[in-house]
């Protein structure tokens, strides 16, 4: 289990605020496949920050609107990469972004956006985070970055409103899968209890993000749930874009599915391999196996429990990755109770 014991540097919270306030326009580029955490957490930021009289905005770095996070107070603002003008910025802040390749189009259109040379505020909760930022908040023991903001505001003195309680309850939720993964500590429910207390709702955050769902998700349930595989102690999947096309499904909405197959017996790790024209980009998720090594392996990260890479090539290359992560698996299972703080 995790330890509660994390506290951020508030020298750090603070020089972030001298960074964030020096601005005069920050941006806030999202990680791809942007999920609850990633857009909730710059979404509360914007809105403390504006209590500074701070121009901010979150974008959505791959351009691909998460629809089913529009519930988020502040969401109507959000800019999306490609549909939207890039404003001019002088400041751009990562939140829950643990690589600036993880960026999107924003960085792979042009990778000198985040050289450094536009200074970087960097917070986050991925063990996996190189530190890249000129300010680096990052707490590996976090279950969210949502929860590395609420720490920060209470340094900042920011003003805990309903819609930035709002935002930052989603978020932890989100990560969290509703308080329920291995990474939630007491501090979590704390925190979550202290964002309840400033007037967040988790009625609709619940029905949001685990409950309401499109049909089209279910059609690409189907298709998924059909083409179940096993390799070795891996359970695993594949969707392709025509299976997104046939469904008229985005990618967001297979996200849940990974959980779903994660923890079936006999199982130690559970795999989406979402196919595209260059190979895979793989979502893998354990309950007792460590999947951040496994992806790091293949030039991925992510946390112990859920992990990402990408595999480029052909069938060969894909049945060698699936191979090997079974061996991985395997060899990577930990006693029950000698699980690694995460
Ligand atoms: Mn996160």
């Amino acid at each position: 289990m995790s330890g509660p014991g994390w506290k951020i540097d508030p020298e750090a919270a603070r020089d972030a605020l001298r960074v964030l306030r020096e601005a005069r326009f920050v941006l806030m580029p999202t990680h791809q496949n942007v999920d609850a955490d990633g857009l909730s957490s710059p979404l509360a930021l914007v809105h403390a920050l504006r209590q500074l009289g701070v121009d901010a905005v979150p974008l959505i770095g791959d351009g691909v609107v998460p629809q089913n996070l529009s519930f988020l107070p502040g969401f109507e603002n959000v800019l999306v990469y490609g549909r939207d003008e890039l404003p001019e910025y002088d400041v751009l802040c990562l939140v829950d972004c643990a690589d600036r390749k993880r960026l999107g189009a924003f960085y792979t259109d042009d990778p000198d956006r985040v050289n450094g040379s536009v200074p970087i505020v960097n917070i986050d909760h991925h063990v996996t985070n190189d530190r890249f930022g000129v300010v680096n908040i990052v707490e590996s023991h976090a279950a969210s970055a949502s929860e590395v903001v609420t720490d920060m505001l209470a340094v900042w003195g920011s003003e805990l409103t309903r819609d930035i309680a709002q935002c930052l309850l989603a978020g932890i939720y989100g990560d969290t899968l509703g308080l329920r993964t291995e990474s939630t500590s007491s501090r979590t429910m704390r925190t979550a209890a202290d964002l309840v207390d400033a007037g967040a709702h988790p009625g609709p955050i619940v029905d949001a993000l685990f409950r309401l769902k499109p049909r089209s998700s279910v059609c690409l349930w189907e298709r998924a749930l059909r083409n179940v595989q096993w390799t070795g102690s891996l359970i695993w999947t594949e969707l392709t874009p025509d299976d997104f096309t046939a469904c008229g499904a985005s990618p967001v909405e297979a996200e849940g599915l990974v959980n779903f197959l994660t923890g079936t017996e006999g199982s130690h790790v559970a795999a989406i391999l979402y196919a595209n024209d260059r190979g895979w980009r793989v979502s893998m998720r354990s309950v007792d196996a460590n999947v951040a090594e496994i992806a790091a392996e293949f030039g991925g990260g992510g946390h112990p429990r859920a992990a990402g890479c990408t595999i480029v090539g052909d069938d060969s290359v894909k049945r060698h990755f699936l191979e090997r992560v079974s061996v991985l698996a395997s060899g990577a299972t930990e006693a029950p109770g000698d699980a690694p703080t995460s």
